[in-house]
């Protein structure tokens, strides 16, 4: 079936039409990831504190394990507003909003610590007004830790040792782009297609940070990491916009008081997740790869850096570079 085709029927077969008023239903949410999985679990701890603050009349009903498809279909139909809202990665925004591309950039935070004090400061804010005239409001980052790339044929320590490796991106073609200047091939897919796909020889790997690269089971299949940690781009949570104007001012003031106390929430949630997943991950025996260096790999990025960031992009990437570090990490 062609896929907006499915997209809306998905949409309509739930009854997620937009037409409801808060108070009158649940706002409806999707995630990719599991019930348990530490954005699912932020939003429902936002959920918890907008049900008793408002007496009831507020509360977030979240679709998990992409029961509604992938993120490129649900943040489609949440465009269109079939959806309130949607916890999503930066990747699927970026064909929407430019924006989105500066903190999604290889090797863009110096550390964690770094792209939190960014999510946290005046150029995260400014990516999520970008959002706005896309019929999108941004409402918080959350975490999504470092990605690194993980395949299974041979262990990488250095780029050319991805020659030709068939590795999974999502869809964004800043990380196509990405992949090719690492000498691999890109092969853009939805995450709950990897796992049949490195087993089927489809692709021989993909990049992701260590709680997904776990609960998915990408671990049993393809059994080299190698911590190149190229991508720190973070979740955020979005809702549409209409939705969004249905909301009284208290009202809107009450989702992002509510969307904002859940982001330490969600980050000590992430921290002990990462921790979980990493010690299951060496545990069943994959091999490791620790990088002394990971300047081969930065340098390659040179021609996605001339691509990507436009002059526009410019003034906004030089405010998340000249960002504190932050101490939380
Ligand atoms: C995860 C992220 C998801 C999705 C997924 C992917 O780390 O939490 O939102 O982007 O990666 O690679 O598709």
């Amino acid at each position: 079936m062609h896929r907006r085709r499915f997209v809306l029927s998905t949409a309509g077969a739930l009854g997620l039409g937009g037409c409801g008023r808060a108070g009158e239903r649940p706002l409806y949410s999707a995630d990719t990831h599991a019930g348990d999985y530490p954005t699912v679990r932020a939003v429902d701890h936002m959920a918890a504190i907008l049900r008793e603050k408002s007496g009831g009349r507020l509360d977030i009903r979240t679709y998990a394990g992409g029961q509604l498809g992938s993120e490129r279909d649900t943040l489609e139909i949440t465009i269109f507003g079939g959806l309130d809202m949607n916890r999503v990665n930066l990747a699927p925004l970026n064909p929407i909003a430019k924006e989105t591309f500066v903190p999604a950039l290889p090797f863009a935070f110096r550390s964690i610590a770094h792209m939190r004090a960014v999510t946290d400061g005046a150029a995260g804010q400014k990516i999520l007004d970008a959002l706005v005239p896309h019929g999108l409001v941004g409402l918080c980052y959350y975490d999504s830790g470092a990605r690194s790339v993980y395949n299974a044929k041979r262990p990488v320590r250095t780029p050319d040792d991805m020659a030709g490796m068939k590795l999974r991106v999502q869809n964004s073609d800043l990380y196509v782009a990405m992949i090719e200047a690492l000498g691999g091939d890109a092969t853009p897919m939805s995450f709950s297609e990897v796992y049949q796909g490195i087993l089927q020889g489809v692709i021989d790997g993909a990049e992701n940070n260590w709680p997904s690269y776990q609960p998915s089971r990408h671990f049993e299949v393809a059994k080299h990491y190698t911590r190149t940690e190229h991508v720190m781009a973070p979740e955020i949570l979005v809702i549409n916009a209409r939705s969004w104007r249905k909301l009284t001012d208290a009202d809107q003031a009450l989702m992002v008081d509510a969307a904002r106390a859940s982001v330490p929430v969600m980050r000590k949630l992430w921290d002990e997740r990462v921790a979980a997943s990493r010690e299951i991950i060496v545990a069943s025996g994959v091999e490791v790869v620790e990088l002394d260096d990971k300047k081969p790999f930065q340098d390659l990025m040179a021609p996605v850096y001339e691509r990507f960031l436009d002059a526009d992009l410019q003034n906004l990437f030089q405010d998340v570079q000249s960002t504190d570090d932050g101490r939380d990490v």
